[in-house]
């Protein structure tokens, strides 16, 4: 494991201005699949679902009929999905390979299969990199005009996001970071290859060849302090899936999704896109938003009325546009109707510079804070204040507001009590999302939420708490109330914690 020093130095910001010149991504070749994604194909995989290990069976017999090479890569945990190896002869392509996928699924061998494409940042996309060397410290991060617009002080005074696990599928966290000091959980992953560490760390090396060593590194930190920002008191549960210089495939993120799912992740942070409309991530979008899971999704930073950005186009998934201090539609920020929500991303840069009264500021990793924009931090801000509108409802789902039902119940309150910033915006109307968002707006219209430590959920923490705290004493399932710090069991740890909101 190797820590680069250089990202913490970078004083670089490649203006969007130049965005669109680096976003000249080749297609792979003889690739002309629904949705024709410019993200890369990796060569070789492709995922399928099949219920029962007789379909399976049947369906690599007879994709090895056709192709060289198949045999499952990989699964799921826990679901019936699965990364399948290929290999082609010169005459054939992956065109020849989506033929017997449709004839799998017409046979009803599969319930599904396609593909795998890489997905990434939205920044990265557009090699926007954070801007560092400003001289900023705590109280930039702490005072940012995202504090004031979104009503955090208004809103804290009801809920802090107490009981709450944001996962962050993303580049890491720097949990070291004293911004974060206590709000990440140590039962943290990392599914990039050859590097278990959930940190938000580099490996010095340009992976993809685009003559930025790490340049997406810090992502994932800057994304976890802003959530941290709207909900101090909820924990953050780092799921390191997107590789240092932002990328990661189909299958890995819909892997991150599961995984959050069942370390039981109230909300599901991906400032991230994948242009090819995937069905192995929808499937687990899906699963999350049955399962009363709220999934956010970056709109993506292109400035097209037209994304393909997944899961941020998903129905069941909350899509987030990016505006500005004065609650413009930042220029770079994609639109849509299918964006549901529209949340603070706009900073106002200059050559090298920044208005720091008009920017968005977060930690990055070596306890430094930058300046930094897009869409991902959108995203950011609207887990942060659905974690907090979580926290007012512990017992949710329950008989009034099932499973099925809290998504829908998260994305209408986020909605209905944000600001209406269309006459802002003309030609915008209903593409930025219903409204931005209000974090104090969001969280008056429901009860004051249970503080840290009130695991019997009467309003104080006292010694009722304490003792079902004792009687959960072990391992503990994900989501657990008296799991305090979110780490998979109910112990010592969570005593202190206790005693120290007592
Ligand atoms: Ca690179
Ligand atoms: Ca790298
Ligand atoms: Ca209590
Ligand atoms: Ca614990």
């Amino acid at each position: 494991m190797f820590t680069d020093p250089t990202p913490f130095r970078r004083p670089i910001l490649c203006s969007l201005a130049c965005a669109a010149a680096c976003l000249a991504i080749p297609l792979a070749a003889g690739v002309a699949h629904a949705g024709d994604p410019t993200d890369p194909l990796v060569p070789g995989e492709l995922m399928l679902r099949a219920e029962n290990p007789k379909l399976l069976a049947s369906a690599l017999a007879t994709l090895s009929a056709s192709f060289s090479d198949v045999g499952v890569l990989s699964q799921i945990e826990g679901r019936p999905i699965y990364l399948v190896s290929y290999g082609l002869t010169p005459k054939q392509t992956p065109d020849d390979v989506d033929l017997v996928i449709d004839a799998l699924v017409l046979s009803s061998t599969i319930t599904w299969g396609e593909l795998n494409y890489e997905g990434q940042t939205g920044e990265g996309r557009t090699d926007s990199l954070w801007l560092s060397g400003l001289g900023l410290g705590h109280a930039h991060y702490d005072g940012q005009y995202a504090r004031d617009l979104l009503g955090l002080d208004a809103a804290h005074k009801r809920s802090r996001g107490a009981g709450t696990i944001v996962a962050v599928i993303d580049t890491g966290i720097d949990s070291t970071h004293p911004a974060l000091s206590g709000r990440v959980s140590s039962a943290g992953v990392s599914f990039v290859a050859g590097s278990p560490s959930f940190l938000d760390i580099g490996d010095g090396v340009d992976n993809d060849g685009d003559g930025l060593v790490d340049e997406q590194v810090g992502h994932g930190t800057f994304v976890a302090g802003l959530i941290s920002l709207v909900a101090p008191d909820a924990m953050l549960l780092p799921v390191r899936v997107l590789d240092s210089e932002g990328r990661a495939d189909n299958f890995e993120l819909a892997r991150a999704v599961a995984w959050s799912i069942d370390r039981g992740a109230h909300v599901i942070n991906m400032s991230l896109g994948e242009d090819y409309e995937s069905l192995t991530l929808e499937d687990l979008v899906l699963e999350a938003a049955s399962r009363g899971i709220v999934v956010v999704g970056a709109a993506g930073n292109r400035a097209t009325d037209d994304p393909r950005e997944y899961p941020a186009c998903n129905d069941r998934a909350l899509g987030v546009t990016a505006t500005g201090w004065n609650d413009l539609r930042a220029p770079f920020s994609n639109f849509d109707v299918r964006m549901d929500l529209a949340a603070p991303g706009g900073s106002v840069l200059f050559g090298g510079g920044a208005d720091l009264a008009r920017s968005i500021v977060g930690p990055v990793p070596g306890g430094e804070y930058a300046v930094w924009e897009g869409t991902s931090l959108s995203a950011a801000f609207v887990s942060g204040t659905a974690a907090l509108v979580r926290a007012q409802h512990p017992t949710w789902p329950n008989a009034s507001v099932p499973a099925g039902l809290v998504f829908d119940t998260v994305r209408a309150t986020l909605g209905q009590t944000g600001v209406d910033i269309d006459a802002l915006n003309p030609g915008f109307a209903g593409e930025l999302g219903q409204s931005r968002i209000s974090a104090s707006g969001a969280v008056a219209v429901g009860p004051i939420a249970p503080p840290r430590g009130d695991i019997n959920l009467d309003g104080f923490v006292a010694a009722p708490d304490l003792a079902a705290l004792l009687s959960a004493w072990g391992p503990a399932a994900g989501g657990a109330r008296a799991d305090l710090d979110a780490d998979g069991a109910v112990d010592a740890r969570d005593l202190t914690i206790l005693l120290s909101v007592w």
